[in-house]
């Protein structure tokens, strides 16, 4: 009966949210309405990105399709979606996201307490090769919805409320974080609903799996180098650690969070701050590893303490399983040590 009756109790993200709401009772239920319309742009995004090939194969793609319309491309039409359901929401103020230059601020009218940074569609190069891609996003809550800056989205990581990536493979799966742990959602296509299928996910303490562009190896820094020599050629009698990298942040997170080991996109002489960007990208990555028992790293500092000071800063990233990160910054301070 239990098998069964887990079956029948269906708990889909709309009442996670709802059921997390209600552990909070000064909220006015603003919160799961904002993310309600997040989880529509990932429905939106889901069934585009599904298409996306398919339009390909019958000529709908390219310059116009059958109706003579441009067709957009997938990151720009994600992007508009998630913009426009952001704002339609009523509950945000400001958006950044990684398409636009400049940062939205939404007409006053429609304001809300809540800044929303976003990726609309990380890794969207992967799309056209079938591999997995994904939406990142972060929300943090602004002191004074009317008078609203930059300096509002300019906030640390840690300062995030929720924090979360809706990955566009196989199967769409939504992992999300409003600050008491972490849990997947599986969009049932059937129901048009995400149901939970993870959760409360852990990262394993330690992990057999390290994930780098090894294309990089000849610009890193001593350290970095020291720590991928060490997974492959461990000195302590341990088995080398397996090599898995997709290039799609949201697929690497995600196989990092399930099966534990390191996602590392560090510092080299090229990109003296790495590729990946702070406020959508390494701090909803970061938040989602600290709340599932991992740790996120810069090289410097603690990844989630980092106060950006541009909205599309980049910063170096190594993060994963707890012992894993230990080790780097074990080897970071004794590089700091040697100077
Ligand atoms: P590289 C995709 O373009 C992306 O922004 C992330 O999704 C991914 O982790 C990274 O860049 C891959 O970068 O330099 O290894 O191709």
């Amino acid at each position: 009966h239990e098998a069964e009756a887990h079956r029948t109790d269906l708990m889909t993200i709309t009442r996670y949210v709802l059921n997390e709401q209600s552990r909070h009772p000064e909220s006015r239920g603003d919160f799961s309405i904002l993310l309600s319309h997040i989880v529509l742009g990932c429905k939106f995004v889901c069934s585009s990105v599904n298409k996306a090939g398919l339009a390909k194969l019958i000529g709908l793609a390219g310059e116009t399709n059958v109706q003579g319309e441009e067709q957009k491309k997938l990151d720009v039409l994600s992007n508009e979606v998630f913009v426009k359901a952001l704002i339609s929401s009523g509950r945000t103020c400001i958006l950044v996201s990684e398409e636009d230059e400049e940062a939205t601020f939404v007409d006053p009218p429609l304001r809300g307490r809540y800044c929303v940074v976003f990726d609309p569609l990380d890794g969207s190069s992967n799309i056209d090769c079938g591999v997995s891609i994904g939406t990142i996003f972060g929300v943090y809550m602004v002191k004074d919805k009317d008078d609203v800056t930059l300096d509002e989205v300019l906030q640390p990581g840690k300062n995030m409320l929720a924090a979360g990536y809706c990955m566009y493979g196989s199967s769409c799966t939504l992992v999300l974080s409003t600050g008491s742990g972490v849990n997947g959602f599986t969009l049932d296509p059937s129901l048009g609903e995400f149901i939970l299928t993870h959760p409360d996910i852990k990262i394993p303490k330690k992990g057999k799996i390290y994930s780098v562009n090894e294309g990089n190896a000849k610009n890193w820094d001593g350290p970095t180098t020291k720590y991928v020599e060490k997974c492959k050629f461990p000195n302590d009698g341990a088995s080398p650690k397996s090599l898995r990298y997709i290039g799609s942040m949201v697929a690497d997170v995600h196989r990092t969070l399930l099966y534990g080991g390191i996602f590392l996109y560090p510092a080299d002489k090229k990109s003296p701050n790495g590729k990946l960007r702070v406020l959508y990208e390494v701090f909803p990555m970061s938040f989602l590893m600290e709340q599932a028992g991992g740790q996120a790293f810069t090289g410097k500092q603690r990844a989630l303490d980092l106060v950006p000071t541009k909205i599309h800063q980049r910063s170096p990233i190594f993060l994963g399983s707890y012992d894993e990160v230990e080790e780097i910054k074990a080897l970071m301070e004794q590089n700091l040590l040697q100077v």
